[in-house]
Parts: C-alpha cells; structure tokens; sequence
C-alpha cells in the first residue's frame, strides 16, 4: 500500500488541505495488518533491564524505509514490565549521538532518573541501580538529551514500562498482555511524497509544536488492534512530540478510566471524552462484549486549531486540524480467550489528598519569548516565506526569542528551585498563551484547581504531567532526592517548546 491509498483509507489525518479528496470507501479491517505490541521486557523476576540505542530502519509504508533509532529494536523499545524493589537499569548507547534512558513517571532520585545530565555519549553505558517503591502504573520512558529529545524521541527512543504488582486479578482487571491488556503508543507523525518519516520543523512547527499527518500507534500505521469479545485494558501511552487527543469512541460507548499517570483511582470513572497530552498516560477499560467493531477517535488538537493562539493569524495557511480522526481500529476477536467481563466497581487505588494549607507556593510561567514577536511585519509578512513548510524554523526563532520559564530559558548550570525533602509545595503553573503539557520529574501531584475551576475527571488522581491550558494549582509531594549535580527537571512536555528552552530544574535535599 502506498502513502496515497492509505492517505484515502480510514485511519489517515491529513495535516494539508491540498491533499483532501473526496471520501473513499473504507479499507475494511481483513486486509489491514493486525496490531502488534511490543515485545515484552519482563524485569519481574530478574530485576534487570539491559537497554541499547541503536540504528533501524522501518518501512512505516511497504516498500518506504525511513532511517529510525530503538531501544533493543529498529524503532520504539520494548514494553518493561517490572514491580517496586530492587531495579538494576543500564543503558548502552549504539548511536552517534548521546542518548539518556529517563524513567518517566518513575520515583527514583535524579542521578537514577535519567535527564539531560545523565546523556550517555556514543559507545558509552550507563547504569542504575534504583530501588523503585511506588503504586502500579504505566510509565514512559524516553531519551531526555537536552536540545536533541524531540527530533530523537520523534525517531523512535522512547517505550512503555509497566509497573506491577501481580494484584491485578484480584482487582478484576485485564492483565494478560497482548490479548485483553494492550499498550498502546499514540504518535503522529509527518510522512513525505515519499512515503517517508520527515521531521523538517517549519517555524509554526516549533511555535506550535510538531503536529504529523499519519496515525502510528506502535510504530505501525493503519493496523487494526483485535479485541475479545469482553472487557479489554488499554494503556495509553501519548508518546507524540505535541500532539493533544480528546480521545473518544465512534459509538460513544464510555471509556472506564481506572488509572491516571500514578496508578490506579478509587473506582472507574466513565467518560466519554479523554483529554491526553504528551507525557500523559491513562488505562481505559472499554466493554466489547457485544462484539461489534469500534474506532478510538480524536478531536483536533486544541494548539493547532483555529482556537489556538494563532489562529486569528492563520486563516491562510492550509494546516489547521480541526477535525476528527481515527486513532486506532478496534475489531472483536471471539478466537481471544475472554478474562473479565464484568468492569469492576472499585479499585484499591489512593486518590491524593494533599492537603491545603501552609505550604510554600511558587509560580511557573510557561513563556513563549514572544517578544516582539507579535509586532507589525514580524508574522505572515507577504512573500516572506517565514510559514512555509521546510522553513527555518530555528533561525526564525532565533531572531525573534526563546521558549523559557519565568521568563529565562532553560540553562544546565542553573538551580530555579531548591526543594525540601519529604514537603509538598503549591505549584501555580501559567500558559499565557497556548496549552502547554507541564511535567514535574521525581514527584507526583494533585491537580487542586484548573482555570479557577474543579479539575477535569481525569486530572483528579495522581499525576505527573498536565495539560495547563492557562493557570492550574498543583500540590506536589517530592519525596525523592536530587541534587545539584544531577537535579530534576520540570517542563513542558512539547518536546520542541523542552528543547529551546521551556524547561528548568530543581535540586530536593
Ligand atoms: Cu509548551
């Protein structure tokens, strides 16, 4: 199948308006491949997890090999499925360029988390040996290289750890991986005339952050994730550069939330919409046991529609997403054996109750460096070329200003913040002028408020990154050390905005 037959296909989004055509018939699901997992890591009884970076390449579309970096494979890594205790972590680098293994979502002290201090130069290892005490969960664990994490992330670095704990039967929850517990890694990508991966950040790319044209999900396009006819677990994992779903189903049959970035909620929360940001992950619970076929769908992304900050300004450039799409198919197996078929009515999760009083506040402002910026002639100047795709987005924005934090971009020999062991801090966190997802490394928090109002359903468990769409409250409990040689980091998770700058770090002793 070539781009332009799958381009008319059901799963395809199109980032181009030139490309739209009139509707086809739907490819019907018999000749799409079959949704693979990844392999399986199974660190439960050795307590070890040997990782390389290394070269692949990947024919997203047959016969169209795109040159991608994987851990232990050509693209991706494996799913790690792992419990608390004793954790040994090393990390082999096979590329040309430094690469780091950070644990995202996992509560380990900084010289174990794997951030942008931590990069393991080519030819070189790294190890870790943590000691990993915290709720099951899924986490994410991708390359945080300062200034390379995006283009490296969008080549492949990056996979999905489980964290459990052997319970999850007596929670009456799917777990038999593959068959009714699957993860999932939602990523757009950009895929040339050629049929090949394109990473080719145009200005709007970087100030929006990078939006593709293609679903994969993982590392395939157009595949079809078979089901049994009966309750099925699904890990989201968003493992986009930029991209937001509002994720919903064609049916509007609800999606059972039972676990945020943190672990499990009290009970199943049913929603009908589900917001997920990069960094974000969350275990659905959805009922098939009718048998019938069903797509996992998104809105547009709220950066890149007509609400997004530019929109006023963009009515010329062709790219706007506002429509829906199609994530993944999902069609019923009755050959899978089916484990649960009732959803559970509760779970032992712990919802955070962190309190609300005399605890230190600080302010976080996600800034653009928009300065003068918005000025006469600085945007869609006739002829200019600055929009285009293909333009320089890094010279643009050179010239124009930087991504930063409480007004300075990121810098590796600077503390921001100096954080007590064992406290928890109200963090007021701003995005004045677009949705930026906010990640907090070595900690967990409560999402107190959000935009003066009572959180969304799926912010109200534990959680390490959140969309901030203009001001949330965030009581966050630091627990771990860091210090600072190796301190954590807090950023935006568009991983464009991280890389020039929207980021900062924090020692807590
Ligand atoms: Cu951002």
């Amino acid at each position: 199948m070539n781009r332009r037959s799958f381009i008319a296909g059901a799963t395809a989004f199109l980032v181009n308006s030139t490309m739209l055509g009139p509707s086809y018939a739907q490819n019907s699901a018999n000749n799409r491949p079959r949704l693979r997992m990844p392999p399986l890591l199974d660190a439960t009884q050795t307590g070890r997890v040997d990782l390389t970076a290394q070269f692949g390449s990947t024919a997203f579309f047959e016969g169209a090999s795109t040159r991608t970096i994987g851990y232990n494979q050509g693209y991706l890594g494996p799913a790690i499925r792992m419990k608390s205790g004793a954790l040994g972590a090393r990390l082999t680098n096979a590329l040309d360029v430094p690469v780091t293994a950070h644990w995202h979502g996992l509560l380990v002290p900084g010289e174990h988390d794997g951030g942008p201090h931590s990069a393991v130069q080519p030819g070189e290892s790294w190890s870790a040996d943590m000691q990993v005490e915290q709720p099951p969960s899924t986490a994410f664990y991708h390359t945080h290289v300062h200034g390379r994490t995006a283009s490296d992330v969008y080549a492949g670095l990056a996979g999905v750890i489980h964290l459990s704990d052997d319970r999850d039967e007596e929670r009456g929850l799917p777990s038999v991986y593959g068959v009714d517990d699957l993860s999932l890694v939602l990523q757009d990508r950009r895929f040339d005339t050629r049929d090949r991966m394109a990473y080719d950040l145009s200005m709007m790319d970087v100030m929006h952050g990078f939006a593709g044209n293609v679903m994969v999900v993982n590392g395939q396009i157009n595949a079809v994730a078979a089901v049994p006819k009966g309750v099925t677990r699904l890990r989201l994992v968003n493992g986009s550069n930029a991209r937001i779903y509002t994720l919903f189903l064609s049916d509007n049959r609800p999606m059972h939330l039972v676990a945020t970035d943190g672990g499990y909620l009290e009970r199943p929360i049913a929603l009908e919409k589900l917001l997920l940001s990069p960094g974000e992950r969350a275990e659905l619970l959805v009922d098939f046991g009718d048998g019938r076929s069903v797509a996992l769908k998104s809105d547009g992304d709220p950066n890149q529609g007509p609400m997004g900050m530019m929109g006023r300004m963009r009515g010329a450039m062709n790219r706007v997403i506002d429509r829906s799409f199609t994530v993944l198919d999902f069609a019923v197996d009755e050959s899978l054996p089916v484990g649960i078929d009732v959803l559970p009515d509760m779970l032992d999760g712990a919802m955070p109750d962190l309190g609300d009083t005399d605890t230190l506040t600080r302010h976080v402002s996600l800034d653009m460096g928009m300065g003068g910026m918005m000025g006469p002639g600085m945007m869609g100047r006739p002829g200019s070329g600055m929009m285009g795709p293909g333009g320089t987005g890094d010279t643009m924005m050179g010239t124009m200003g930087v991504f930063g934090i409480n007004g300075r971009p990121f810098d590796m020999g600077r503390i921001d913040f100096e954080v007590g062991l064992g406290t928890t801090e109200r963090w007021v966190v701003e995005s004045p002028m677009l949705a930026h997802p906010f990640h907090i490394h070595g900690a967990m928090f409560q999402v107190v408020r959000e935009d003066s109002r009572t959180p969304r359903p799926e912010h109200t468990g534990w959680k390490d990154t959140v969309l901030v769409t203009g001001q949330s409250e965030l009581l966050v409990r630091f627990d771990r050390p860091a210090s600072a040689n190796i301190p954590f980091m807090f950023h935006c998770h568009i991983l464009e905005h991280e890389d020039r700058g929207m980021m900062g770090q924090f020692t807590v002793t």
